[in-house]
């Protein structure tokens, strides 16, 4: 089987599991597991950051920075298909009390001007806006990279106006690899940053958040009280660790499959591209096959390829590690088999 269905699905490599096998550990509670101390100093480095979290998952770093961030009450601005709305299972609402106001994006970048005109004055009636969430690259809009422009512009009324501003990177580094640029230069516009370990990058479990020592200070107790507190999580940390440092290089690789994937697909009759590809990430229209994406994904994985739904007649495909240039032109023969049946 070629699993198309997410850049999640990748298994460590053996210098990963060589690494869990040596890792030195501790009590990560008490903070004594070395591992974790250098992922997390590496990650805060990185991305330009005081301090940085290691924490179980990317929907856990983003919840906790709306947690730290927010008091129940307040208002979120967010894009309106982003991960924190479309895809945490209602978390916002549900844990941290606040409500979210979503705003329209081009390519999933939000227009500076709508998050001036959407942040609140000081009004009896209003919520507080607590938080905005920028995300980068952007899932639903097809992996498309919001510009660092946007994200300045963004930050830069955001600051003027006290709001601080989140980022969910979790495929920053995808971003950083298409525009050719370093990921501080997202991450400088921003006050916290989420990223995934368990995506591009290839580990097994986890994600990062990073922020100022005090926002991490006041994370840490969040991720305590979600349950998040790990004990000698250096044997998961150190696969981290490699993912960090060492395939943040090869993305290229994954948006160079999808280029070639998505521009055979715009050729096979019946499927279009729903959105542009930029980096790793394909969304194709079955519509024009009369039918719906959930008969056409389980059509495909009758010839061997695992996709997944990204709406009724949407479909999505994602290029990672685990996909070789090989397995893309099988992938391609199967997507246009299944396309005729
Ligand atoms: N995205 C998953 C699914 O949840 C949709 C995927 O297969 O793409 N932010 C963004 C932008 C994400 O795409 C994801 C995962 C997360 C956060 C959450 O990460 P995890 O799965 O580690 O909780």
């Amino acid at each position: 089987m070629i699993d198309l269905r997410s850049d999640t699905v990748t298994k460590p490599t053996e210098e990963m599991r060589k690494a869990m096998y040596n890792a030195e550990v501790g009590d990560d509670v008490y903070k004594e597991d070395p591992t974790v101390r250098e992922l997390e100093e590496t990650a805060a480095e990185i991305l330009g950051k005081e301090a940085a979290l290691f924490v179980t998952s990317g929907t856990q770093g983003n919840q906790i920075a709306v947690l730290t961030h927010c008091r129940p009450g307040q208002e979120i601005l967010l894009e309106e298909e982003s991960h924190i709305f479309y895809y945490e299972s209602g978390a916002v609402a549900a844990l941290a009390g606040v409500q979210t106001r979503t705003v329209p994006g081009s390519r999933g970048a939000m227009d500076p001007k709508d998050i001036f005109q959407a942040i609140r004055t000081e009004d009896i009636h209003y919520p507080e806006t607590g938080l905005i969430c920028i995300e980068n690259t952007h899932n639903r809009a097809g992996g498309a990279v919001v510009p660092a422009a946007n994200m300045e512009a963004i930050y830069s009324i955001a600051s003027a106006n006290k709001v601080p501003v989140h980022l969910d990177g979790a495929r920053l580094f995808n971003a950083a690899a298409a525009a050719g640029i370093d990921v501080k230069e997202f991450s400088k516009s921003t006050d916290t940053v989420q990223i995934c370990l368990s995506k591009g990058l290839g580990a097994p479990v986890g994600s990062i958040i990073a922020g100022s020592e005090k926002f991490i200070h006041t994370a840490r107790k969040w991720r305590k009280r979600l349950g998040g507190g790990m004990r000698q999580a250096g044997v998961i940390a150190a696969p981290g660790l490699i993912a960090l440092t060492k395939m943040k290089d090869r993305l290229g690789e994954d948006q160079w499959n999808a280029k070639v994937l998505a521009e055979a697909i715009e050729e096979i009759p019946g499927l279009k591209l729903a959105r542009q590809p930029e980096t790793n990430i394909i969304v194709a229209d079955v519509e024009g096959l009369n039918i719906t994406s959930s008969q056409f994904v389980d059509q495909l994985k009758t010839e061997g390829v695992i996709s997944g739904t990204f709406g009724p007649t949407f479909v999505r495909f994602v290029t990672h590690f685990d996909v070789s240039e090989d397995d893309i032109q099988k992938a391609i023969e199967a997507i246009a088999k299944a396309a005729k049946q």
